[in-house]
């Protein structure tokens, strides 16, 4: 080609990156594939509908409150809805659970097990009540396949979705910041993609992203810390020694956001047990686990304090953890702590 035709550049779309993937596995029906098209689809709905949220009336209140008791915001509702029909249509999706669903919900009645052979719980719009203040939400997910051993064991059918974080299929986040990103792992590395709006497609920004071993910021809500376990409070003083660096705090509230930044940039995100929530405030489900399994697959770590969180069964869908994520280096350091507090 003449040197003055101006060429694209070659980019590569995450539905062409999932192809990919699947191509990998030769086992793979491209089911899969069709059901994080899915995924996909909701989230480019989902941010174009957060951009315009100050002109489109989808702000505020939504006027209920969720089984947490937490003010569900209408953009919640929305995302919710957004991410349960984009799943139906892809008709292999069994069961979904979401944070702004009291129970789990049946979306596929297929006659075969290869119709119903996915579960996907998420948590549609993360930090949403930082909206209104234009600061950055995100969409958790995570993708389990139908354990029909649980179902025998209980007459809950949300029985089957109470797996623990190691048998993920997969797992992201979309966070609707500066621009949009999408990160997920299939187990084979953390890739990430931004939403181009002038062609309304994800294209690939990074792949196979690894935490860095150690990084210069800690990243906790400083005004639960008289409450927070000794072995933290200590951790975090040592975070401001001159011995340590001191480190820089960093804190948005909102857990994608402040998780992008950990994994770009290492470091450690903590949300320990507090007076207000003893168990913790994240949710085991759909907001630990699957942070915690992309933490893993770019090398870094995620705890409760005690048990790797891919380890913990859950047993039932909302159920609280502490979360401890981040790199391999200050993760080791406040193991240090909470081993001479104990
Ligand atoms: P706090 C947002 O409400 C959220 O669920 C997470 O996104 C975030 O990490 C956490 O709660 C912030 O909680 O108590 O610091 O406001």
């Amino acid at each position: 080609m003449s040197d003055n035709v101006a060429t694209p550049n070659r980019f590569v779309t995450i539905q062409e990156h999932i192809i990919n993937e699947q191509r990998q596995h030769p086992a793979a029906t491209g089911g899969f594939s069709w059901l994080l098209s899915g995924i996909t689809l909701a989230a480019r709905i989902i941010s174009a509908n957060v951009r315009r949220a100050g002109i489109i009336d989808v702000l505020g209140d939504a006027g209920a409150a969720n089984v947490h008791g937490e003010q569900q915001q209408k953009l919640d509702l929305l995302a919710n809805k957004t991410i349960e029909l984009c799943l139906g249509y892809r008709g292999n999706v069994a069961m979904i659970a979401s944070e702004e669903l009291d129970e789990a919900k049946v979306i596929t009645r297929g006659e075969t097990e290869e119709d119903r052979k996915y579960i996907v719980v998420f948590d549609p719009l993360d930090g949403s009540s930082n909206i209104d203040v234009n600061v950055s939400v995100g969409t958790i997910f995570s993708i389990f396949q139908r354990d029909p051993a649980l179902a025998k064991k209980s007459d809950d059918q949300a029985a089957e979705i109470l797996q623990p974080g190691i048998k993920q299929l997969a797992a992201g986040y979309i966070v609707y910041g500066s621009s949009t990103v999408l990160v997920y792992t299939t187990g084979e590395g953390v890739h990430m993609f931004t939403l181009d709006p002038s062609v309304g497609a994800f294209i690939l920004h990074s792949e196979d992203i690894r935490m860095p071993e150690k990084g210069k910021s800690y990243s906790v809500n400083e005004g639960n810390a008289n409450s927070f376990p000794r072995a933290v409070q200590k951790f975090l003083e040592w975070c401001k020694t001159e011995e340590a660096g001191p480190y820089s705090a960093r804190y948005i509230g909102s857990l994608v956001a402040d998780f992008h930044r950990t994994l770009l940039k290492g470091g450690i995100f903590l949300y320990p047990a507090t007076a207000k929530s003893p168990n913790g405030k994240l949710r085991l489900l759909y907001e630990a686990n699957p942070i915690a399994f992309l933490a893993e697959q770019a090398g870094g770590e995620a705890t409760d304090g005690q048990t790797r969180i891919l380890e913990k069964t859950p047993k039932s869908l909302h159920e609280r953890t502490p979360l401890f994520v981040g790199s391999k280096q200050e993760m080791e350091r406040l193991r240090r702590f909470i081993r001479d507090e104990a």
